[in-house]
């Protein structure tokens, strides 16, 4: 393979940014073959955007560009995050059409591919992450370039009747088109996207992943993404984990702890947890004072009005469950709005006897890998996990629920707390041999190997 050529909202342009699932794996790729990163610097500026940074690190190149204030609001804070975000996670209701916040989401688009075009070599291979950049195919193909791109989705594709709720659906679907392969987080993803293409435009499922339409040929598949499961079973036994996991035993006084982390985004069902938490204590008395539900949710997006709101009803919430089933020496539901150390998250999901992923849409969820790869072989805790992450699709050995149907959940959170040991290790071996087997490494060799025997 040649060159690959990256491109994604943010980087790993900052050393220390290159610790997270995606910033791993891209960051390693470019380093196996050479080549470029493009992508926002995470500056806002007044007036006019000048020429991009471009600085080398080992053998790549990044070239990353600023946001005009209304670049940033129209592409960002509004159509990909407060359009493409909420519609694409199943949340048409929380969606803001407005009318020129589409032009703008284009509009960078389009710059960021006049910046892309006039670097781009014969042998290149260009990979396009995430909603941000769902018509980066069209204006690098209008730009002239004919050589494979590949883009990855990692939120879901919602189903054909949502996605329809779009203004620009079609647009957007014509552009898509544009990619030589489309890697999907699940097979109901890429069946979703399938599905609007053949039921709109007469596209023909041709097997192994190949579809007619539009006069061309494209491909598109399920490529799960994974995380690095042998780092993260490391981190699990790290200093810093265990005097993080001492620090919650010392709170815990020996109740068993179970643990939820996720960004604060109305995707993670968070409220509908906290619903399910108050329907534990309630429904099994026997849970009351001897289980401790700690929440980690660092805020994210906090100038989008959907999450200041989602942080209050969440503040709201938890006090209404701590008031009710609280005593004086035992908080039943803590919640804490504030991000730690990777390590020290890998040594409370160490100590964790259940995990709670329960998001109501995600495209896979990380945090469920990471819990699995975080435990002890000799005594593992429990994962209970949504029937709408795209990991249930991999983890068919959890616990699976439906978020919405909160009494349920109460109910297997307490028949996890009650599994005996020999079901917990069955389990937990299925789930961490799956984990391992397709890791960050498998997923980014799966979708570039396909990329590069894709020929177009
Ligand atoms: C998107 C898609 C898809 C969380 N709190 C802290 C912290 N985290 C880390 C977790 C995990 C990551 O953030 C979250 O990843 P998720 O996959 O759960 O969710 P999104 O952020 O929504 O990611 C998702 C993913 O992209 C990858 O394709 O799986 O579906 O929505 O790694 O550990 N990390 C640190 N401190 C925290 O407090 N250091």
């Amino acid at each position: 393979m040649g060159r690959l050529i990256a491109i994604s909202n943010r980087t790993a342009a900052d050393a220390s940014a290159r610790a997270g699932g995606l910033a791993v794996a891209v960051w390693e790729s470019l380093t196996s073959t050479g080549g470029i990163w493009f992508g926002w610097s995470g500056n806002i500026v007044e007036g006019e955007v000048g020429e991009p940074d471009v600085f080398t690190d080992e053998n790549v190149e990044f070239v990353t560009t600023d946001f005009t204030e209304a670049e940033h609001d129209g592409f960002y804070l509004q159509y990909a995050n407060r359009v493409i975000w909420p519609v694409f996670h199943y949340r048409v209701d929380l969606a803001h059409f407005g009318n020129t916040d589409f032009d703008t989401y284009a509009g960078v688009n389009e710059r960021i591919a006049g910046l892309v075009v006039p670097r781009l070599k014969e042998g290149d291979s260009v990979w396009v992450h995430d909603y941000h950049f769902l018509l980066m195919g069209d204006f690098l193909r209008r730009g002239g370039w004919q050589g494979p791109i590949g883009f990855f989705l990692h939120i879901p594709f919602p189903s054909p009747e949502i996605f329809q709720a779009l203004p620009e659906h079609e647009r957007i679907a014509r552009a898509m088109c544009e990619f030589s392969v489309l890697g999907f987080q699940s097979k109901t993803d890429r069946s979703n996207f399938v599905r609007y293409l053949v039921e709109n435009y007469d596209a023909v499922d041709e097997g192994d992943g190949w579809i007619a339409v539009f006069g061309r040929k494209i491909r598109a598949n399920a490529y799960p993404i994974g995380i690095d499961a042998e780092g993260f079973a490391k981190a699990a036994v790290s200093e810093r984990a265990t005097t993080a996991a001492t620090r919650i035993g010392r709170f815990l006084g020996g109740r068993n702890l179970v643990l939820g982390v996720d960004r604060m985004d109305y995707s993670k069902g968070l409220p509908q947890r906290f619903e399910a938490v108050g329907k534990l204590f309630d429904h099994f008395p026997a849970t009351r004072g001897v289980v401790s539900v700690t929440q980690i949710a660092p805020p994210s997006r906090s100038k989008v009005e959907e999450y200041r709101d989602l942080r209050i009803q969440l503040d709201e919430l938890a006090g209404r469950i701590n008031g009710d089933y609280g005593d004086l020496d035992w908080i039943p539901l803590r919640y804490l709005a504030r991000s730690y150390d990777r390590r020290e998250l890998a040594g409370l999901y160490r100590i964790a006897r259940v995990c709670l992923v329960t998001p109501l849409r995600d495209g896979m969820n990380l945090v469920a890998k990471e819990y699995v790869m975080a435990q002890n072989p000799e005594d593992p805790g429990v994962l209970i996990l949504s029937e709408f992450a795209g990991a249930a699709e991999q983890l068919s050995e959890a616990l699976i629920v439906n978020p919405h149907d909160t009494y349920k959940v109460a109910e297997t959170i307490y028949q996890a707390l009650e599994m005996p040991l020999e079901e917990r290790k069955a389990r937990w071996t299925k789930l961490r041999d799956i984990v391992v087997a397709q890791d960050i490494t498998w997923w980014r060799h799966k979708f570039l190997d396909d990329l590069s025997t894709d020929l177009t």
